[in-house]
């Protein structure tokens, strides 16, 4: 018996191969879901009643900051990994990543700077102040505690796994089709990942700067993020300039399963299909030009603040593209409503009401007078949730019979749709509205 436990915890332990580790990272990411959820449950409980003692003032932060930086970092971007490391091998025709041990030390990156994270909670005091770790509350003389420095270490690592996972998956795609399989050929969940790849490239290098020089501000007493000389604007810039294009990161691969799930339920190819590739390109590379959108109350220049205005609206219509494509497909189509349809559709309705709160936070003025309000939580967390999250789950039902070899319970899957995140009325009204 406890040899055979051995041989089993060996297996998990050494493994290389591409499912097992999609594997691990769907149940790590899962579990690091739950310790964010309960993070947040016990934040809702200490707000369902006026000057609630559940928590303290300070505590609050603490869970405030801890479950942003855990369902970007270690929960969303994991989870579209662990659907790439098991699905892309298997969609482009080879047999694992290009570099299977460098895919395993991934994992293991990820897995320890995720219990990094949650450990800095016991080291004094967890990070408190958001997860955009805004300067000056981000040094050492407002924020002393060692716990802050652990979570920065983590979030350093967390960056090199990333760095070395989307460098495998880049020469694996590029070098490793199957031969034949020309890029164009790829669907667009293979599409999404390369393009989240691409992004992950580009925009985790400026976080990496921001945060190892932050690291050595908190460390060494050096004053690159000093307010006093003008260093909160450039934490401003440096963290926003990964910031935004991060939002992509973590919604292209549920674009891409949702893309993937609803031509197959509809049993009709994907409307336009080159278009939406196009638009998740476009979509990337405007990204990286709208970063000032978070900054037009720190006084950065009429022109600017123009400027960021136009590319924000511009970045939009990308998406209205994808979303066009999608309803196009579910035009008359014999849709199956099985679950992983079901949270697609759930996952593009709430997209759409994300994606046109984001329009409104576009304008100045409207800013102005949201900036700081549940208009922009809601806004936020529609896309993270409303979109990413539940088009990720509609992928763990969609191949769930592939990797475990069973099928799961039509019924309980119907209830886990029909109670799951805050929208039930709008995923209720889709269900009887598609049924119709
Ligand atoms: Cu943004």
């Amino acid at each position: 018996m406890a040899e055979q436990l051995w041989v089993s915890a060996k297996r998990w332990l050494y493994t290389t191969n591409h499912k097992d580790i999609g594997i691990l990272y769907l149940i790590t990411s899962l579990f690091l879901f739950a310790a964010a959820g309960v993070l947040a449950l016990t934040m809702r409980t200490q707000l369902s009643a006026p000057d609630n003692t559940l928590l303290t003032a300070n505590i609050y932060n603490q869970f405030v900051t801890v479950h942003g930086l855990l369902m970007i970092f270690w929960v969303l971007s994991p989870l579209a990994f662990g659907f790439a490391n098991y699905i892309i091998p298997l969609e482009i025709g080879c047999r694992d990543l290009a570099f299977p041990r460098l895919n395993s030390m991934s994992y293991w990156f990820f897995l320890f700077s995720g219990v990094m994270m949650i450990l800095s909670f016991f080291f004094g005091a967890a990070p408190d102040l958001g997860w955009t770790l805004y300067s000056p509350q981000n040094a050492a003389q407002f924020s002393p505690a060692i716990g802050f420095n652990l979570g920065a270490g983590a979030l350093i690592l967390m960056v090199v796994s990333i760095t070395m996972s989307s460098i495998n998956f880049l020469v694996t795609m590029f070098k490793m089709r199957a031969p034949g399989l020309k890029l164009r050929h790829m669907s667009v969940f293979p599409w999404a990942i390369l393009v989240t790849i691409f992004m992950m490239l580009y925009a985790f290098p400026s976080f990496l700067a921001a945060v190892v020089l932050l690291y050595v501000d908190r460390a060494f007493g050096t004053v690159y993020f000093s307010s006093i000389q003008g260093g909160s604007l450039l934490w401003d810039n440096v963290f926003w300039f990964f910031g935004h294009p991060e939002v992509y990161i973590v919604l292209f691969p549920a674009i891409g399963i949702i893309a993937d799930i609803i031509p197959t339920f509809a049993r009709r190819p994907l409307y336009g299909s080159k278009y939406v590739i196009g638009a998740l390109v476009a979509a990337a590379l405007i990204s990286f030009v709208v970063w000032g959108h978070h900054m037009f109350v720190t006084g950065i220049g009429i022109v600017s603040t123009k400027l960021y205005t136009v590319t924000t609206i511009a970045v939009s219509l990308p998406f209205d593209i994808i979303v066009i494509s999608l309803i196009e497909t579910l035009g008359f189509a014999k849709l199956r409503l099985k679950a992983p349809a079901l949270f697609a559709l759930g996952a593009v309705a709430n997209f759409i009401v994300g994606g046109i709160t984001g329009v409104f936070l576009a304008s100045v003025a409207l800013d102005y007078a949201l900036r700081g309000t549940y208009f922009v939580v809601a806004h936020f967390h529609y896309i993270m949730v409303g979109a990413s999250i539940i088009g990720l789950i509609g992928g763990l039902y969609y191949w769930f019979p592939k990797i475990t070899g069973r099928m799961y319970d039509e019924k309980i899957a119907k209830v886990h749709f029909s109670s799951s995140a805050e929208h039930n009325f709008c995923y209720f009204t889709i269900y009887i509205v598609a049924r119709g």
